[in-house]
């Protein structure tokens, strides 16, 4: 089968007009990583090639031997739908995890997204801690998380509880609450490395002033976690541009009658008394 007739195709290709369509993707911003199964590869085997190894960056050894389907540096989310085989492009992880080539796609000279080694540490760590499970990752520069960067302290407790607080259903769509990254210099190892060690405990980690990257087990997974806390932070946005003071909220005890009635954990330490 050709790589475009698969299904692990069409979801990345509808996922990543989503993300347009939504208004995530100014430009070259953004990027997504779908990492393939076994016999999804399998599927699409007599349309692969084999390019040469080159570097990654950082060494993503819990992913070695793996391919992942990815968007490609400087590419354009709103060019996916057309061009897939130019925005986007199928790689192949060296046995060491140190090294990638390119299977399919990426035609033209294009090179995987600048976040290469941001999204193969994620995917290492995610891979690792959901027994195997999560599949996607996903960054973009969606407006209002980020705006929120610019208010609310950089602090983990706070961003989540916040964001819990805007709509009942996000505390039970990201009970694990969301991990924020300082300022730093993108599309390297150090904030690479930084967001992976927050993956290990959330499945969304904000990066200050620039964006969000969520995780997931599917397309629908990893999109319905990132539009969620977008929505959540746009609603915080519209409260505050009204009155710094909520007149009323969901309390502690609240969250925690919910958790009990969703059999979900919600961790005490984002369910603090306000002053
Ligand atoms: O332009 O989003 O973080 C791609 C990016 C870099
Ligand atoms: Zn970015």
């Amino acid at each position: 089968m050709k790589v475009l007739e698969s299904e692990f195709a069409k979801g990345f290709i509808r996922m990543a007009d989503d993300g347009w369509q939504l208004r995530y993707h100014e430009r070259n911003g953004g990027n997504l990583s779908y990492r393939i199964r076994p016999e999804e590869i399998e599927e699409v085997r007599e349309d692969l090639v084999e390019g040469d190894w080159r570097e990654i960056g950082a060494v993503a050894n819990e992913v070695a031997g793996e391919y992942f389907m990815v968007t490609g540096s400087g590419k354009f989310f709103r060019n996916v739908i057309l061009n897939p085989e130019e925005a986007a492009g199928i790689i192949e992880i060296s046995d060491d995890g140190s090294k990638y080539r390119v299977v399919w796609g990426l035609i033209n000279g294009t090179v995987p997204t600048s976040e290469l080694p941001s999204h193969l540490l994620n995917q290492s760590v995610k891979k690792r801690v959901t027994g195997g499970k999560n599949r996607v990752i996903y960054h973009a520069h969606p407006a209002n998380v980020i705006a929120l960067t610019f208010i609310l302290p950089l602090d983990d407790k706070v961003f989540t509880r916040e964001l819990w607080e805007m709509m009942t259903e996000c505390p039970i769509v990201f009970p694990e609450g969301i991990g924020v990254v300082p300022w730093m210099v993108p599309g390297g190892r150090e904030i690479a490395e930084a967001s992976a060690k927050l993956m290990e405990e959330h499945n969304a980690v904000i990066w200050a002033h620039h964006g969000l990257f969520a995780a997931g087990e599917d397309f629908d997974l990893a999109f319905g976690l990132f539009h969620t806390i977008e929505k959540s932070a746009e609603i915080l946005l519209k409260v505050m541009n009204v009155t710094d003071k909520k007149r009323q909220t969901i309390q502690p005890d609240d969250f925690r009658r919910l958790a009990e009635a969703f059999n979900v954990k919600l961790p005490e330490k984002y369910l603090y008394e306000k002053k």
